[in-house]
């Protein structure tokens, strides 16, 4: 199998973090790509020119996220990502689909800066920053609920790589005033999967 990945997304360090994390590393194989160049070659790959984007050994493959964490979950039992049944099954989706919105408004922040200064709009940057913000003060708030405790769940991976978008968009500055967010990713950036899928080129 092969990961295309770009050392820039915070969604290829998602999938890198889960397939460090399940164990997966050695049976895959990391291919460092770069999207929206012309004669872009992922696009001979995946024709939507996304990535992450992992390849079967048949040939065939599949972009999303979450998908691949998905089946990086079914490669390596048991299972550890899906959300728990009972009564925390309502409030870990809904920390796993404002994690994702979040991941989603500060990657189009970064992608707006990345572009000439002339052609970026400060209505999207501006936009980008206070939802940025907000999210940061609805994770503060609940970050010592328990489903931020423990080993890596899809929540935590989506808050995690969102948060980690402070290397790419130097105005993200959510550590200021959240202590409790602040030592929560300090837990796990220092974690072995954390580290072993930093990319090896700097931002
Ligand atoms: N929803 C997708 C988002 C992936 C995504 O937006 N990837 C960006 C890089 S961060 C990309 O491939 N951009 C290339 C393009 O838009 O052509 C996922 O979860 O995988």
């Amino acid at each position: 199998m092969k990961l295309y990945v770009t050392p820039t997304s915070p969604y290829s360090r998602l999938a890198m973090i889960a397939m460090h994390d399940k164990g997966l590393a050695d049976r895959i194989e990391l291919v460092w790509t770069r999207t929206r160049q012309q004669g872009d070659p992922i696009l001979k790959i995946n024709p939507s020119g996304r990535i992450p984007f992992l390849m079967l050994g048949d040939g065939s493959g599949m972009e999303d996220t979450d998908l691949i964490v998905e089946y990086f979950d079914a490669l390596a039992l048991p299972r550890k990502y899906g959300a728990p049944d009972g009564e925390g099954y309502w409030q870990f989706r809904m920390f796993e689909a404002t994690a994702r919105s979040m991941l989603d408004g500060v990657s189009v922040w970064a992608r707006e800066i990345k572009r000439p200064v002339a052609d970026q709009s400060s209505e999207v940057i501006e936009h980008e920053r206070n939802r940025a913000k907000r999210l940061a003060d609805y994770f503060e708030n609940n970050i010592r609920d328990a489903v931020f405790e423990g080993d890596w769940n899809k929540p935590q991976l989506l808050l995690f790589c969102a948060l980690d978008l402070e290397r790419r968009v130097r105005d993200f500055d959510w550590r200021i005033s959240r202590p409790g967010l602040s030592d929560w990713f300090r837990r796990l950036e220092k974690s072995a999967v954390a580290v072993a899928s930093l990319p090896p080129i700097r931002i």
